[in-house]
């Protein structure tokens, strides 16, 4: 695997982050038809400082496959249309109840719940929109709505969801833990890996190698973001942490301790690593990023 330097990485994803906002910002002008208060709202949670690690993923896997990653940007902006979504919903009181999201209150403290669901309500529709609209041609269109759906959908986060709200007795065991995760987290960290691919027409093995990456990597990064829930402090996460050992959910550190906790996340992204080296210089975007998901604080 070709190594690239911190700074050649960190300037990289700076301009990814920089196109990626600006297709954001344009994708959610909505055409002068939606009420003010909802725009307000959409965007208010959507351009709040997030790390992007979906969408960058989506323009990388299009990139180790050899395509122009701007031809993926509407894969990548729906991606994240959809997470934020899921944030601002899991935000609400009746899910995990936090005023506090991406460093500023949460949708839902900031507006109120009605427009906080409406306005998620309104990125998981414009997520479809945009790849249904922007991505050519429609059979590959057609194949990133069935992808995203599916991912995102009952099968998917929303499925993880509802069992990982169900999970919070704390009684299930490491099999249950990882499949809740690979609905709720990895399904997404999964399908970002997927659709880059699938918009660049990759070949069947291009295809699952970058699955497989992108399930451990998804895997990975839902370890470390238990670490940090226990670790991390809420000024570099920008979201309240310690709330789930305080309720007595079920975590990696929980049932295997801090260090074998990391130790799995390390291991998980060495495999992610190896399954992409075959890429060469074009996976380097991917092999750094994989790095930065387990050596992060928030
Ligand atoms: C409400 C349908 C529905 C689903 C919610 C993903 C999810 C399911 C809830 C988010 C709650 C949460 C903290 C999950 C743990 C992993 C995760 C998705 C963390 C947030 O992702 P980051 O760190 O966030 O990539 P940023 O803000 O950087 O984009």
């Amino acid at each position: 695997m070709v190594e690239i330097s911190a700074i050649s990485f960190e300037s990289f994803a700076a301009e990814a982050r920089a196109e990626i906002e600006s297709a954001l910002v344009r994708w959610t002008e909505f055409d002068g038809d939606c009420p003010e208060k909802l725009r307000d709202a959409i965007r208010y949670s959507l351009l709040a400082p997030g790390k992007r690690l979906r969408p960058l993923l989506v323009l990388m896997s299009a990139e180790a496959c050899g395509y122009d990653r701007v031809q993926a940007m509407p894969a990548a902006c729906a991606v994240e249309m959809i997470h934020t979504y899921s944030l601002i919903h899991d935000d609400l009181p009746a899910m995990d109840d936090d005023d506090l999201r991406r460093g500023q209150p949460s949708c839902h403290a900031q507006f109120d719940e009605a427009t906080a669901i409406l306005a998620g309500d309104a990125l998981l529709t414009r997520a479809f929109e945009i790849m249904a609209k922007e991505i050519f041609p429609a059979d590959v269109s057609a194949r990133c709505c069935v992808e995203l759906a599916s991912a995102a959908g009952a099968t998917g986060m929303v499925g993880g969801q509802i069992d990982d709200l169900a999970g919070e007795a704390g009684n299930e065991g490491l099999d249950e833990l990882e499949a809740i995760h690979r609905r709720k987290t990895g399904a997404m960290f999964r399908v970002s890996l997927r659709l880059g691919a699938i918009v660049a027409q990759a070949s069947p093995e291009q295809l699952k190698r970058l699955d497989t990456y992108g399930q451990k990597l998804g895997l990975a990064f839902q370890i470390i973001d238990d670490v940090l829930d226990v670790h991390g402090t809420e000024t570099a996460m920008g979201k309240r942490t310690g709330k789930d050992s305080d309720r007595g959910k079920l975590t990696f550190p929980r049932l295997l301790g801090l260090e074998a906790s990391k130790a799995r996340a390390s291991h998980l992204i060495d495999g992610a690593c190896s399954e992409i080296n075959e890429f060469g210089p074009d996976a380097a975007h991917l092999e750094t990023l994989a790095r930065y998901v387990v050596d992060r604080n928030h």
